[in-house]
């Protein structure tokens, strides 16, 4: 496998030259498009408007890319309020593809993608894949789940792009995942760490060594993983594992990846602008300085999003990178300054569960949500007490019961979760904000 197209000691490839650019350029590039976006935003989405309105900012106040800080903020409920169309900055008819994640509450958020944002974003991708070492010689299996989540379907368009050959597993049923990496000869996989893990322990309980099959990358990402993750999956099954990141309300996945450096996450800048706040207060904070992610998309027609508030903690690197990329890095992302937390690569808000327990007329509004680590697979278990009327001898009536939550939780998450009814008083109460989720995981 060719694998030295982009690192210092190779050539540059063409199709990542926008990796490399000088940094003035890049700015002169950055720039132009911020102005472009802006005004399509103002143009087109009454919500942007509005908000740039009441901060008194018009598009033509924004001529260089260090005006950005005076552009307003926006928030995962802003997508929510909107549901599902409203920040489109064009017509549906020229939407092509929509995709779909958590919502805090009942409803997803939706985002949607003009055919020229699917070529943008099959394009970050395949720079990212560049980034891993990957040419059009591999073969690609990718293991992200099929469907609303991005994951797969944007690991997908972006394989494709750089011409590998794509196996578009989706995720589950590991014993047919090992048998297509060992006999279709996948050169890389693209799926969860935590998913990756659980194969190389499926493949030792079936006397299987992952060393001796054909994969020698991995390209991991949609939750957060550690160096001790990294040197488990890297030992155990041979292979160099690459962080790649992503969120839907940006595009998914293919935001940054890490080089053959290791040494934290090269954003696609100039389609994706990074900047770091305060969580508290949204001021913005100087490079090496953590805080929260605020990204910015510079060339997204569908939708365009201003200053948007990832919650994801980390900082950027200023300093040039080894690999020779002009486009700066972020610190791999541990943790969040909001309650989200990620089950098998989904995204679950303490709100959506609450939401769904108050649908069932007999739950109660005390209840926790349990995160362990089984058999190195993460598992959530809400607790939940009921209402007083609500408890009965009858077993069979109390499971009824219980399969009822369950089914409301997974109509709003779409991840199955174990419920557990428990006594009247089981759950602590707290004096002051109550402590929902209990992670007991070790990650
Ligand atoms: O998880 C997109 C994605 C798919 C990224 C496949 C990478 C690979 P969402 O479902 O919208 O999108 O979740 C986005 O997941 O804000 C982070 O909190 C977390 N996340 C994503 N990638 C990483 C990563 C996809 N590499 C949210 N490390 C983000 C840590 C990550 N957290």
């Amino acid at each position: 496998m060719d694998c030295n197209w982009n690192d210092k000691y190779g050539a540059i490839n063409p199709d990542s030259a926008l990796d490399f650019l000088p940094r003035e350029q890049l700015r002169a590039l950055q720039s132009q498009r911020l102005s472009a976006m802006v005004a399509l935003a103002y143009e087109n989405v009454p919500l942007h408007r509005k908000r740039m309105d009441e901060l008194g900012v018009k598009p033509s106040d924004i001529r260089s890319i260090d005006d950005i800080s005076k552009l307003p903020f926006t928030q995962k409920t802003d997508l929510r309020d909107t549901y599902p169309y409203g920040l489109f900055a064009v017509p549906l008819s020229e939407i092509v593809r929509l995709h779909a994640s958590s919502g805090t509450t009942g409803k997803p958020i939706v985002v949607g993608y003009t055919r020229e944002d699917m070529d943008v974003w099959a394009g970050a991708l395949k720079r990212c894949l560049l980034m891993f070492g990957l040419t059009r010689a591999d073969i690609v299996q990718v293991s992200f789940g099929y469907g609303l989540f991005t994951g797969g379907l944007g690991l997908h368009g972006g394989a494709e792009a750089l011409g590998c050959t794509v196996i578009p597993a989706s995720g589950g049923n590991s014993e047919r995942q090992l048998m297509m990496l060992k006999d279709f000869c996948a050169t890389a996989m693209a799926c969860t760490p935590s998913y990756f893990i659980h194969l190389i322990d499926t493949a030792q309980k079936l006397g299987l060594d992952m060393r001796s099959f054909p994969i020698k990358v991995g390209v991991f990402g949609a939750e957060p993983w550690s160096d001790q993750m990294r040197k488990y999956i890297e030992q155990n099954a041979g292979i160099e594992a690459f962080d790649i990141y992503g969120l839907s309300e940006i595009a998914g996945p293919g935001v940054g990846g890490e080089c053959r450096e290791h040494d934290g996450i090269h954003i696609l800048e100039d389609n994706f602008y990074p900047e770091i706040v305060d969580p508290k207060t949204g001021e913005p904070l100087p490079d090496g300085e953590e805080g929260e992610l605020v990204l910015t998309t510079l060339g997204k027609r569908a939708m365009p999003i201003l200053r948007y508030r990832t919650h994801d903690i980390t900082s950027i690197i200023a300093e040039p990178c080894a690999c020779g990329r002009t486009v700066r890095r972020i610190r791999r992302i541990g943790r969040r300054s909001d309650d989200m937390f990620i089950i098998r690569g989904v995204n679950v808000f303490p709100s959506q569960i609450e939401a769904a327990l108050m649908r069932v007329a007999e739950c109660s509004p005390h209840y926790r949500i349990l995160l362990e680590r089984k058999r190195d697979l993460d598992s959530v278990t809400v607790e939940v007490e009921l209402n007083p009327d609500a408890y009965t001898d009858n077993i069979a009536s109390l499971e009824a019961l219980r399969k009822r939550i369950q089914a409301s939780i997974m109509n709003i998450v779409n991840i199955k979760i174990d419920v557990r009814l428990v006594e009247a008083g089981k759950i602590e109460r707290s004096e002051g904000k109550a402590k929902r989720v209990v992670d007991l995981r070790k990650i």
